[in-house]
């Protein structure tokens, strides 16, 4: 039985009564975001004709999201941080912004406070016996070709099991393993020296994967870095390379690829002179391009919680 509701003054009245929209007190964004997103849901359940069965599974799903702290991951699951990226790009192509490194997502696993070195960071700190070592290296340019001196080059990624620091469910790992953050010198250039990541899969019993299973979509992502690019000239860069090989590639459940951040993969040797724990290594080499700011301003700023620890 499929009953209409939504468009009666009671249904109505009620929306605007629990938003307390145009009330002149509260906070009138607020408000309208909730009106329209509350309005949104009511008008669901009215067309699918959804169950109070199927509501309160979906209330009980957000308790268990909340202690499993998975909002995040959640978001970049079911796509809603690519589409504040599509967004973002939308934007800069209106104001003829083109030509910088892509963005694409943070990501929920972003630790702040990493030690800031000169040009080079060696960011491996805890053995990874299933790792081979990997430089990433390039210059940050701006627009014009020129290199960047004084960006901040910040980097974080997964281990051979594809756990992250400050995140590692086993605990093997210390504070700051695999994540790092270099200050370009005139040349604009930055290396780290670390291992090779293994992708991402999201926590198996945890309320991300529990959504996906029933959407019958895997949780995994493509082996990847990250990457902040800050600089007082320039807008903030958030972006990420996937590792070239990696079968995930096309099939990354957070939607991240980009068919421009794909580097090579070079094999090298030399690499018990640079401080590595094998002679033979990976060399990646990643130029980032960043963008001017707009008007004085960097309208890519994001703020959103991010975890923070000390070195
Ligand atoms: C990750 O490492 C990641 O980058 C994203 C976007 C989601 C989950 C884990
Ligand atoms: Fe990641």
């Amino acid at each position: 039985m499929s009953v209409k509701v939504f468009e009666t003054k009671e249904v109505q009245d009620l929306l605007k009564a629990a938003s307390n929209v145009d009330a002149g007190n509260g906070n009138a964004r607020f408000q309208q975001v909730v009106f329209r997103l509350l309005g949104d849901l009511f008008k669901a359940i009215d067309d699918l004709d959804i169950t109070p069965d199927e509501v309160w599974a979906g209330i009980n799903y957000l308790n268990k999201l909340g202690q499993d702290g998975e909002a995040a991951l959640l978001a970049a699951g079911l796509g809603l941080e690519k589409y504040l990226d599509i967004r973002m790009d939308a934007e800069d192509k209106a104001v003829g912004l083109a030509g910088g490194t892509p963005r694409t997502i943070e990501g929920p696993l972003y630790v702040a406070g990493a030690p800031v070195r000169d040009g080079l960071s060696k960011i491996d700190i805890n053995a990874d016996a299933d790792a081979g070592p990997l430089v990433i290296r390039g210059t940050v340019k701006g627009m014009d070709g020129k290199p960047v001196a004084g960006a901040v080059v910040e980097c974080w990624h997964a281990n051979s099991k594809g756990f992250y620091s400050h995140f590692d469910p086993t605990g093997a790992q210390s504070e700051f393993n695999l994540r790092g953050a270099v200050k370009t010198g005139a040349d604009g250039k930055y290396e780290f020296r670390t291992l090779m990541p293994v992708g991402y899969g999201c926590p198996p019993h945890g309320a991300t994967q529990q959504l996906l299973n029933g959407l019958g979509r895997h949780g995994n992502r493509p082996a990847h870095v990250h990457f902040f690019v800050t600089s007082d000239s320039h807008r903030k860069l958030t972006t990420q390379f996937n590792i070239e090989g990696d079968p995930l590639i096309w099939d990354d459940f957070a939607y991240a690829t980009r068919e421009e951040l794909i580097p090579p993969v070079v094999e090298k040797t030399g690499g018990a002179a640079l401080g590595l724990k094998a002679d033979a290594y990976k060399d990646i080499e990643f130029n980032f391009t960043v963008t001017p700011l707009l008007q004085g301003k960097d309208n890519q700023l994001v703020y959103r919680l991010r975890a923070s620890a000390e070195a």
